[in-house]
């Protein structure tokens, strides 16, 4: 076994892959971009390297800086995750060029697989199944156009360097096909400077199951199928194995035709054999072709390692030190069921928009896995990927591990940022999933139930009142004495939702009883000290109030505002009233207190924001009305930290 390996990648993979050597006894080695100075992989390896810029370009795709990196450090190996380098041959070249080992797959087997003709002529001569149609040289326009008659319509026009679904054309007429191959290969000449292409027979209502299969170089054996077809726009969202409907047939088959194909280019370490699978009938042995293999460890592994009980991460570390492989073929079996849902900050109303923001809450709950590269405080920025969590369940039956899937998500309370959480809970009790019955345009099919925003009730919005006023942090829900005493006995609190304003009247009604006044509807709500109670009925929400932004963490998740008048109004008089953040950070010090009279240019707060403390000064003399924030709180852009005497307010006290 290695004694110290670097991970050459960020996020939750560089963690997962830690956890796993951490539990081997190897010492690791991370690596960091200026923006990850402070990430969570970082913390948890034993030694970290700066290795360049935020851009990819300028540091996890250094090949030469991170290979020296290993070389400072007494690194043996290099494990690459996934994405970045992990599926550069020139890079593994260069990796044992420096006498170093890379955790993975030969540079002769990645190039193998890496364009798409050559790799069906490669599997088909190996056996595996392809998808019939015409994967040679002959490009020309009249030729390809007389394959396609021949295979039959329709037909799919792919890029050979493709993926992901670029340079691709679904062709369903004969005089279409012109047209459609000149644009194909423009677009593929754009993406990958080269115009090649390959025509297939489509497949309609098309699964997307793979085999994840894992190599010594020279035999493989294979952890059974995962169906990721639950897709949006060739982006996975919820992974599952077993794939439902499977039988021990057709496993048995495109196992073995996994295997087959990792033999056939003597592969090394996890890898996974994409097959697209003709859903319109059930799974038939003779219903499934190759689509390509992916040379790396993939984002969805886990669901494997829950029904297997295997850790692949293991399995890699242990093969690329020299270990035979862990498990015959005979020695692995399927337990049970598992989901996985990817969780990112993204607008999911606004067509997915990923979103940015620094997670002012983040709270995961029991009996599931979350694999995550970001902690509660950590912020979401815009160089990388959005992913917040990797949400794994595992349970005895499908059934049960869909449940366990919804009532995780339900209480995967995240703060700060936009989430596609209530995305992934509608699609969790989507009718035809629930039956198992998949395929790769159920989300598209449905795309505007499932990425509706969620609406608050009235409920909902009750909580979100109460925690506005503040009235659920007194011990035992008991008003605080200043709200009895100074305070009118009815509030009101204005929030936006989803662009609604709400205006919402509370009155006290005694010890954490209030009554609810929301124009047309009223609750009457108690607050215990842990639990929220609306007309009688127990409401098991949690909140989240940072900044301005409020967030009740109940159903799907709903995000408010609350819209300070006195805030809006000094903002709109400009003049220097009020020290706010620049920009979302962690309060660092306050230097004023209320009634202190204070010159301009004074030093009234600190802010550490991009790994930098920032000054905040009085624009103007005056004195401080309000400190509206602590040391140690994380606050918005824009948040209103210290509040100054309004200038003809003091004018007319003097
Ligand atoms: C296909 C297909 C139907 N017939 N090939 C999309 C990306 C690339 N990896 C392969 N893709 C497809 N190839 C034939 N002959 C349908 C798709 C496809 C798809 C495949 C897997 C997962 C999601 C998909 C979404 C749309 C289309």
């Amino acid at each position: 076994m290695f004694n110290k390996i670097l991970i050459a990648n960020r996020g939750e993979i560089a963690c997962r892959v830690m956890e796993t050597a951490r539990k081997l006894g190897v010492k690791t080695v991370a690596v960091y971009s200026d923006a990850d100075a402070g990430a969570k992989h970082v913390a948890m390896a034993d030694q970290a390297v700066h290795i360049g810029g935020a851009a990819p370009s300028e540091s996890y795709l250094k090949g030469d800086v991170i290979i020296a990196a290993a070389l400072e450090t007494g690194a043996q190996g290099i494990h690459p995750g996934y994405g970045f380098l992990s599926e550069n041959p020139e890079f593994v070249d260069a990796v044992e060029a420096a006498g170093l080992v890379f955790i993975g797959p030969s540079a002769d087997a990645i190039r193998k697989m890496g364009l798409k003709d050559a790799a069906k002529v490669l599997m088909e001569e190996a056996g595996v199944p392809v998808v019939p149609g015409y994967h040679g040289a002959n490009q020309d326009g009249a030729f390809l156009a007389a394959e396609a008659d021949k295979i039959g319509y329709p037909v799919l026009i792919k890029a050979v360097a493709g993926g992901g679904g670029k340079g691709m054309r679904l062709v369903e007429d004969p005089a279409e096909f012109a047209d459609a191959l000149a644009s194909a290969q423009g677009e593929a000449t754009t993406a990958f400077g080269n115009a090649d292409v390959l025509i297939e027979k489509y497949v309609t209502q098309p699964r997307h199951v793979e085999v994840q299969v894992f190599g010594d170089g020279t035999h493989a054996v294979h952890l059974f199928e995962r169906d990721c077809s639950l897709q949006r726009r060739h982006q996975k969202v919820i992974e599952e194995a077993p794939a439902p409907g499977m039988s021990a047939e057709v496993r048995a088959a495109m196992g073995q035709a996994g295997v087959r194909a990792a033999e056939a280019i003597g592969y090394k370490g996890a890898g996974t054999v994409e097959f697209i699978v003709d859903g319109s009938d059930g799974l038939r042995a003779d219903g499934f072709w190759f689509m390509e293999m992916n040379t790396r460890l993939q984002v969805e592994h886990p669901v494997t390692e829950a029904i297997t009980g295997v850790d692949l991460v293991e399995w890699q570390l242990r093969v690329a030190s020299g270990d035979p492989l862990p498990k015959s073929q005979d020695e692995l079996s399927i337990t049970g069921h598992s989901f996985e849902a990817r969780i990112y900050a993204e607008d999911v109303p606004k067509g997915f928009l990923p979103a940015t923001g620094t997670l002012t809450h983040l709270g995961f709950p029991e009996g599931a896995r979350f694999d995550s590269g970001v902690r509660q405080g950590d912020t979401i920025s815009p160089w990388y990927d959005p992913m917040i969590a990797k949400l794994v369940v595992h349970g005895a039956t499908r059934a049960i591990a869909l449940a366990k899937l919804e009532t995780a998500l339900r209480h995967t309370d995240v703060g700060g940022t936009v989430t596609n959480v209530s995305f992934l809970s509608l699609l969790a009790a989507q009718e035809d999933f629930v039956k198992g019955d998949v395929d790769t345009g159920l989300i598209a099919r449905h795309l505007d139930a499932l990425a509706a925003a969620p609406v608050a009730c009235t409920k909902a919005r009750s909580v979100a009142a109460l925690t506005a006023l503040g009235l659920m942090d007194a011990p035992d829900g008991a008003p605080e004495a200043a709200f009895v005493m100074w305070s009118p006995l009815t509030q009101t609190v204005h929030l936006s939702h989803n662009e609604e304003d709400i205006e919402v009247r509370v009155t006290v009604l005694g010890t954490g009883e209030y009554r609810v006044d929301l124009g047309d509807v009223q609750h009457r709500v108690h607050f215990s000290g842990s639990a929220w109670f609306v007309d009688q009925t127990k409401v098991k929400a949690r909140t989240s109030y940072v900044g301005d932004e409020l967030t009740v963490f109940w159903g799907n998740g709903y995000v408010f505002h609350v819209v300070d008048p006195l805030d809006r109004a000094s903002d709109e008089a400009a003049g220097g009233n009020v020290i706010a953040a620049p920009m979302p950070g962690l309060v660092k010090a306050i230097f004023a207190e209320a009634g202190q009279e204070v010159k301009e240019g004074d030093r009234l707060a600190i802010l550490e924001a991009m790994k930098m403390e920032h000054s905040l000064l009085a624009a103007r003399d005056g004195v401080v009305a309000e400190v509206l924030a602590h040391a140690g709180d994380q606050v918005q852009e824009g948040a209103a930290l210290i509040q100054l005497v309004e200038e003809d307010e003091a004018e007319a006290a003097a």
